[in-house]
């Protein structure tokens, strides 16, 4: 059918029907007119068409031939119609995990029924939940975690028709191990982990690791253990400062294949990632230094005591001004907690990781807009020059050193050097030590520079600055620790020391002699806990 005119309303039948609706009858468009509407709309379309490409004609069968398959936005001739969608999109995103279809669930509920029969009256206490733990097909330590949800804590033993209706529901509703273990440890409702929350897991962890026998008797350290190693892991894995470790974050982390490796390494001090006794131990012995009064807070002085005053007082005064405060905690003014220092330490040794960039940026963010600019590089810089002046060392002028570090960071915004900028260089560690760690800049300074380089380019399993810086603390302590003993065993005077005893020297003495040096050497402290 050949359609002369443009528009349907100059057609003398249409007119006359729409004439009709203008004089308000009933009117029903007869289906001949249907038929032309739909003809004449998509005369319109080509001639459009038409008009754009120049050719007078264009095949109108080139949308079948396209090899690719149809998106629901069907294009007729490049003109866009929406076709009202009938596809089945599959569900894509899975919060709980990904369900797996093949698991056979009530299998596992039966292995776990089977293993409660072999207990007596079929209840486990926090002993055998192991075994239950394993039967579970769970990893070892997540036994205290399960304990509690199932409402072992209150009665002091689960039963087997207890557990069962808690891991059926766990089962049946979260679907990978991240899931699952934040839904056994975070509050009732509650989809994220914070600090607290890891107590009774860890609690359990210095219980019963074989690696952690000594610390089992002495429980003033158990709390300073378990602060430790919760600082760590938020450390670590809360890579958005909240105080909340969200699903994403945990299973972009290492954590749970660390905790899954405990069962496997008798040797805590192995396991480099949170759980280390040894790493505890330097960060513990570093603060009781600090602390002359051992109230376990530390003030700007006592702090800038670290490392024979290695920082520079304007970048501790940052430090204590609330700059690297997390979620909601207020920093009470002029004093930083033990868990506040196990930050700071790890950022000062390790001024590579993803977190400590992050810290020290904040705290050279003299006014919070996001970059470092000229004139904050300049405030930290100022005490470098005068401190290496009073050394009868003659500094760089600011403005070659600024080319210096410019050139070092490459900033992608001119004289304005953000987060991305530090991060991406992979010279961060230099760019900060330059504007307040004197000693360490100095260090630098003296390296080759290709040895600088060839450091940054190894990127394999090496272990990072803190592994090292504790390793070498560690052993540092524990040489100080029995020289400090020998001179002690010379004399008659009673013994007394001030920190805890390294654990390898624990090791060769029985274990009264380590419950009554430790206890000793408690006596004079309060726990972590206590305000
Ligand atoms: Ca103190
Ligand atoms: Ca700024």
């Amino acid at each position: 059918m050949m359609i002369k005119e443009t528009s349907l309303r100059r057609d003398p039948d249409l007119r006359g029907e729409l004439a009709f609706l203008a004089k308000g009858c009933d009117f029903v468009l007869p289906s001949r007119f249907k038929k032309r509407l739909k003809i004449f709309q998509q005369t319109q379309i080509q001639n459009k068409q038409e008009k754009k490409l120049g050719t007078p004609l264009v095949p109108a069968s080139g949308v079948g031939s396209s090899p690719r398959p149809l998106s629901p936005l069907l294009r007729v001739n490049n003109v866009a119609i929406n076709v009202p969608l009938s596809i089945n999109i599959p569900q894509f995103y899975f919060p709980k995990g990904l369900p797996d279809t093949c698991a056979n669930h009530e299998q596992t509920l039966n292995r776990i029924e089977l293993a409660f029969m072999e207990l007596e009256d079929q209840k486990a206490d926090i002993y055998e939940m192991g075994k239950i733990a394993k039967a579970c097909s769970c990893p070892f330590y997540w036994k205290a975690p399960m304990f509690s949800a199932a409402g072992g804590e209150r009665t002091g033993f689960v039963s087997v028709h207890s557990f069962i209706a808690m891991w059926r529901k766990l089962l049946y509703n979260f679907h990978d191990d991240a899931s699952k273990f934040v839904n056994l440890l975070a509050k009732p409702n509650c989809s994220c982990l914070e600090q607290e929350d890891f107590i009774p897991l860890l609690q359990d962890v210095v219980d019963t690791h074989p690696g952690l026998t000594f610390l089992k008797d002495a429980p003033e350290f158990h709390s300073r253990y378990i602060t430790t190693v919760i600082q760590r892991i938020f450390y670590t894995v809360n890579r958005s400062w909240t105080g909340k470790i969200t699903l994403t974050e945990l299973r972009k982390s290492n954590f749970l294949q660390t905790l899954a490796l405990l069962e496997e390494e008798e040797d805590i001090n192995q396991i480099t990632d949170y759980f280390s006794y040894e790493h505890f131990y330097v960060i513990y012995c570093k603060f009781w230094e600090l602390d002359s009064d051992h109230d376990l807070y530390i003030n700007q002085t006592d702090l800038s005591r670290y490392n024979d005053q290695a920082s520079s007082n304007r970048i501790i005064e940052r430090i204590f001004s609330g700059a690297v405060t997390r979620g909601n905690v207020v920093q009470k003014e002029g004093r930083m907690s033990y868990a506040d220092f196990v930050w700071f330490l790890i950022s000062e040794e390790d001024k590579r990781n993803l977190t400590s960039i992050e810290y020290w940026f904040r705290c050279m963010d003299l006014d919070g807009d996001g970059v470092l600019s000229m004139y904050e590089l300049e405030y930290f810089y100022e005490e470098q020059c005068e401190r290496m002046e009073a050394m009868g060392i003659e500094p760089l002028p600011f403005h070659d050193l600024l080319c210096q570090m410019l050139d070092l960071v490459k900033p992608e915004l001119d004289g304005k050097i953000t987060l991305k900028d530090l991060k991406r260089c992979r010279m961060a560690h230099i760019f900060y030590d330059t504007f307040f760690n004197l000693e360490k800049y100095l260090d630098h300074e003296q390296r080759d520079p290709f040895a600088v380089q060839k450091d940054v380019e190894n990127d394999g399993p090496e272990p990072s600055d803190w592994d090292r810086y504790a390793a070498e603390e560690y052993e540092i302590l524990v040489a100080e620790e029995s020289a400090s003993e020998q001179l002690q065993e010379g004399s008659f005077e009673e013994y007394e020391a001030d920190e805890p005893v390294p654990p390898s020297e624990l090791g060769n003495k029985g274990d009264k002699i380590v419950i009554s040096g430790l206890s000793e050497k408690c006596g004079k402290l309060h726990s972590v806990d206590e305000e």
